[in-house]
């Protein structure tokens, strides 16, 4: 495949310098930014992701600033989670939605004050949504982009190298909940989350001069452990049922069929845009929805949406796949009609290079 030509407009990352020494082979473009994909190759990047400790470079999740007397009550305007309990020092994997219920993003809200939030969002332009609404509410709030880069360590060892890095008082931490943490005499906003199964934290540096610091001290304190630059991974986020926006799901889907009824409250999120026409799907619920899949035989990269089917009938489609070593099969994600989304559903899944027969899973993989 031809090169993607870098600009201004493809924008790098305070860690670009740390991922590009550590020999990443694939970019993609996430929110106008890169995106590692692939290490050493993803299987390798998978095995070493399951058994150690990575650091990724997820500048990419972006963060849009609310701050304001007004904060809290623009978010509410997008999302139908209830936000009302809501603390700070905890993180909510937040849908968003428009006027009809479709999904704009699936961000990971971040509480930082009454009137100041983070929402650290996926690959959707969402700050010009959050912008408009504010403007047009004449909200008294300030909308924008700070500068703020998010850095994972996933793995199971990533406990240990935060502790090494941050003091044993991070284990302590618990699931979505974030605290202040000292690294080289500032603080740093450690939360305990991020884009795999296998567990670890996000650290959320303001301040780009501060990224390199951070990465070269979590590479050397990490030697031992065996850590290495890594990067959101294709296989394990499948078999984990993490949700791609604008692959597994867009502004045609909203949060049930996506799977992502249990982050709603549509009922009591007043003033939430996109309510009653929530309100109205949530009652019967959805005619389709995301689900696990197994496809037989060999598979190409999924780069569109393969169409699934039940002899002539269209039934859904497949929008992420890859082979699954610990699994032995090959592991995908899928929109299926209710007609034949239950578990252990058989149906033909026409990849670009062929019809596969698949099956529908009971669960995502884990
Ligand atoms: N972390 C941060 N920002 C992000 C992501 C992230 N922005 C982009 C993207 N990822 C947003 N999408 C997701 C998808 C899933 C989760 C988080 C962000 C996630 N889900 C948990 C799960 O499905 O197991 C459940 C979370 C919960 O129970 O509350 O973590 O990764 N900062």
């Amino acid at each position: 495949m031809p090169m993607i030509s870098p600009s201004r407009r493809l924008r790098r990352t305070p860690f670009s310098a740390g991922v590009e020494a550590a020999g990443v082979k694939g970019y993609t473009v996430y929110n106008h930014m890169l995106l590692p994909t692939v290490f050493h190759s993803i299987e390798e990047d998978y095995r070493h992701l399951k058994a150690a400790v990575q650091v990724w470079d997820v500048a990419c999740e972006r963060q849009v600033e609310l701050r304001g007397p007004d904060a809290g009550r623009l978010m509410q305007m997008l999302t139908p989670r209830d936000l009302r309990g809501m603390l700070p020092g905890q993180c909510y994997y937040m849908p968003t939605v428009d006027e009809t219920g479709g999904m704009l993003n699936d961000p990971v809200a971040v509480k930082l004050a009454e009137d100041r939030y983070w929402v650290s969002i996926a690959d959707s332009d969402l700050l010009f949504w959050v912008k408009g609404l504010a403007y047009a509410w004449h909200l008294d709030v300030i909308v924008d982009e700070p500068d703020v880069s998010p850095l994972a360590l996933q793995g199971p060892k990533a406990d240990d190298l935060a502790a090494r890095v941050f003091g044993d008082a991070v284990r302590d931490l618990r699931f979505f909940r974030y605290g202040f943490f000292d690294f080289d005499g500032s603080q740093m906003l450690v939360a305990r989350s991020g884009y795999s199964k296998q567990g670890g934290f996000e650290i959320y540096v303001e301040g780009a001069e501060r990224g390199m610091p951070l990465w070269n001290a979590l590479m050397e304190a990490g030697r031992d452990l065996d850590v290495r630059a890594g990067c959101p991974n294709l296989i394990e986020r499948i078999e984990g049922g993490l949700l791609s926006y604008g692959n597994d799901m867009t502004r045609d889907n909203t949060p049930h069929e996506c799977g992502l009824g249990r982050f709603c409250s549509t009922q009591t999120a007043i003033g939430c845009v996109g309510r009653d026409a929530l309100l109205r799907v949530a009652k019967d619920g959805p005619t389709r929805q995301i689900r696990p899949i197994c496809i037989d035989g060999d598979l190409p990269p999924c780069l569109e949406a393969w169409p699934v089917t039940d002899g002539a009938k269209r039934v859904g489609q497949v929008t992420s796949a890859a082979s699954s070593p610990d699994f032995g099969i090959n592991v995908a994600i899928g929109m299926l009609r209710m007609t034949h989304w239950e578990a252990g559903t058989a149906l033909t899944v026409h990849t670009s290079d062929g019809p596969r027969n698949a099956v529908v899973q009971e669960e995502f993989w884990l």
